[in-house]
């Protein structure tokens, strides 16, 4: 059989089509059969619509699995129903795929399932408006972040995801057999990203890394999408103008798209779109005063994090964090070595970004390797390039999922990602 080619969406179909045959895809939510006629609840990739079924289409409506996959041709007409204003009467019905029950999960969500359930059946959870509004967020998410760093110059890169040695330590690195070598997925692409602004002055890349990380947590993954960028001649608080004017740009965007409630834009950023830059200094300060006690030089922990979320519950960046904490790439501050030229920015307990200068001078770089316990022979592929006239240059990473947890008001990582990776997780 034949499929028509010829579609309307539900969200195009508008009063001043009424009299016109249509063709329509989707899949079918509810039929609610009143006696000679029945009404039946389709929805594609935009929206939900009503159809008319009467004699042989209620007949055969009757015996379809709700969530089958159908194509219905049919006149549009004005429609009685509270939510919509015109509705189609069917001619012609054609079941593509049935679905065979019992289904594992209800994608309308009336019967609610447990994440991981649902993440067993990812396909069929993306059904779900409320699921694939978070998707269809991040989309629009990726093309604004795109959008910004064209307009400055940034040029999309590639890196390889396959590597020789690690770019961010020997920690929570997965290695694997490489044609009887040993290679590594990268966790970042820092190195590369950095060699790059050599000839390329300003480049981004979007992309999954990988992470061994061996704890369970809400905002860990193996693997997860970073928004990388690194610019020559710019100094780390132009980064931190740059990430301020990406977030401003995206909820600036997602507020006057017209997409689901469920994504929380309005009230996550100040009228202003300026974000509070507040040293790490500062934040030990603020935590004494609230009896978290902290030496210069302490990590933030979670509790600590944790704490200074409930002082600063939206976007805050956290800046000039002790050099001890930093990797070997961050440069250190001219006036205090112990401060490095760095920052993350926050929201709440959870750090979206970190960036910062980079150390470019090749000699001092390979001691700061050296001194954090890594082996300098093998970043020397690295550390050549910064004997080719190497510019200053700063940088940063952005976890694209954990930012998509802001946008969408969830704790866990796993509803923002398709097909999450952890430690227990590794299908579908
Ligand atoms: P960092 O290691 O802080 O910095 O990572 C940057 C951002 O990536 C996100 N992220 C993660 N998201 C989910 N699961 C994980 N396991 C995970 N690990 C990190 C976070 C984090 O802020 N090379 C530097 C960046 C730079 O200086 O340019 C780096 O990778 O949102």
């Amino acid at each position: 059989m034949d499929y028509p080619s010829k579609r309307t969406f539900a969200i195009d179909l508008n009063p001043s089509m009424v009299g016109q045959e249509v063709t329509i895809a989707g899949w079918l939510e509810d039929l609610r059969d009143i006696g000679k006629i029945g009404f039946v609840s389709i929805r594609d990739m935009t929206g939900p619509l009503q159809a008319v079924v009467y004699d042989d289409t209620l007949s055969v409506a009757k015996d379809i699995p709700r969530q089958s996959t159908l194509i219905i041709q049919g006149k549009v007409q004005e429609s009685r129903a509270k939510n919509a204003q015109v509705e189609i009467m069917v001619t012609k019905l054609i079941v593509v795929g049935k679905a065979f029950h019992p289904l594992p999960i209800d994608p309308t969500g009336r019967i609610e399932s447990s994440l991981d359930k649902r993440l067993d059946s990812r396909a069929l959870d993306l059904r779900n408006p409320r699921v694939s509004c978070i998707f269809k967020t991040k989309s629009i998410v990726l093309q604004t972040i795109r959008h910004v760093l064209f307009s400055k110059r940034f040029i999309e890169v590639h890196t390889p995801k396959i590597i020789g040695s690690a770019t961010e330590g020997g920690a929570n690195l997965f290695s694997f057999e490489y044609f009887k070598r040993k290679g590594y997925l990268a966790q970042s692409p820092q190195l590369f990203k950095e060699q790059l602004v050599l000839g390329l002055e300003r480049v981004f890349e979007i992309g999954p890394y990988f992470r061994a990380e061996p704890s369970h947590t809400g905002r860990h993954l193996s693997e997860f999408i970073s928004v990388d960028f690194e610019a020559a001649f710019l100094e780390y608080y132009d980064i931190m103008d740059i990430v301020q004017e990406l977030i401003s740009k995206v909820i600036k965007v997602l507020s006057q798209e017209c997409i689901h409630d469920q994504i929380f834009v309005n009230g996550i950023t100040r009228e202003d779109g300026n974000i509070p830059r507040i040293s790490y200094e500062q934040c030990i300060s603020e935590l004494s005063s609230i009896g978290v006690k902290l030496e210069f030089g302490d990590d933030l922990s979670d509790a600590s994090l944790k704490k200074l979320g409930e002082i600063y519950p939206g976007f805050y960046f956290i800046l000039d964090w002790p050099t001890n904490l930093k990797p070997f790439y961050i440069l250190e501050q001219k006036q205090n070595p112990e401060i490095s030229r760095s920052f993350d920015l926050q929201y709440g307990y959870l750090e979206l970004v970190s960036g910062g200068t980079r150390e470019h001078n090749p000699d001092i770089l390979r001691g700061k390797i050296l001194a954090q316990g890594l082996d300098p022979d093998l970043f020397s592929d690295h550390l050549k390039t910064f004997e080719w006239g190497m510019p200053f240059h700063s940088g940063c990473g952005l976890g694209l999922d954990r930012l998509m947890m802001v946008l969408a008001g969830t704790n866990n990582i796993r509803e923002t990602v398709l097909y999450p990776r952890d430690t227990e997780r590794l299908n579908p």
